[in-house]
């Protein structure tokens, strides 16, 4: 065999070991990140942001889910003075929470937080059956508003882990959620201080993101 031909051989064998490693490497460094990372890098593009509205009734556990979320990630939480609205920005990541109910006053100026969302998620603290109806009827308002019109709607049924929770499938009937037909919509059931299925909800969220 001449010396040429090994040579080649080599060069082959580099190339293919070479191809090999590159096409794992998404697969390793998926696996290696968080969540939110993974969320910003499938979506973050240097002008453009992914915004995720996490509204619900004051005490849902909204901020608990969002600490179990961030964990490392977040780089800044800047409370807005008047509205009661968190602000969580990452590069290519903007995440506004906020608490509704109460604030009926000052609804005219949600709008400024409802564009170009791409996913709101909404959080019910499901041992509280007397807000049920409260929590319902705020739900509805946001199906009915013209900014957030097809943008995909995951319902965090909280608080799983007490023992008078409601089922996420009886929250899902008694809030007429089969009924909501112009968009994607999906009911998970979790606990927000356990983490119990906070994971899975966005891993629908990912899957979810509008186009
Ligand atoms: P909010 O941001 O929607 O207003 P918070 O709600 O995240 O502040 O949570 C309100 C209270 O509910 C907190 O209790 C929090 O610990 C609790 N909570 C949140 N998620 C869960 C859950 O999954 N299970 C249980 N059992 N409690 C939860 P405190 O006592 O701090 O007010
Ligand atoms: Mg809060």
């Amino acid at each position: 065999m001449g010396e040429g031909c090994v040579i080649f051989k080599r060069l082959i064998y580099i190339s293919v070991v070479g191809s090999l490693v590159l096409l794992s490497a998404p697969f390793l460094l998926i696996s290696s990140m968080g969540l939110l990372s993974i969320l910003r890098k499938l979506k973050s593009s240097p002008d453009r942001e992914l915004r995720i509205l996490l509204l619900g009734l004051d005490n849902a556990g909204k901020t608990t889910i969002l600490k179990s979320l961030a964990s490392e990630d977040i780089s800044t939480i800047t409370p807005t003075q008047g509205f009661n609205i968190k602000s969580v920005q990452t590069d290519g990541f903007k995440l506004n929470v906020w608490d509704i109910g109460g604030q009926r006053k000052i609804r005219p100026y949600w709008s400024n937080y409802f564009d170009n969302t791409d996913v709101l998620i909404y959080v019910i603290d499901s041992g509280d059956k007397s807000r049920f109806e409260e929590t319902g009827n705020e739900l509805q308002e946001l199906l009915f508003e013209d900014k957030l019109v097809g943008v995909p709607i995951l319902v965090y049924a909280n608080k799983q882990d007490l023992i008078n929770s409601a089922a996420a499938s009886e929250i899902a009937t008694g809030l007429n959620l089969h009924t909501i037909k112009d968009r994607v919509w999906q009911i998970q059931a979790c606990s927000a201080t356990s983490g119990e299925g906070v994971r899975d909800g966005m891993e629908w969220v990912i899957k979810n993101i509008r186009k």
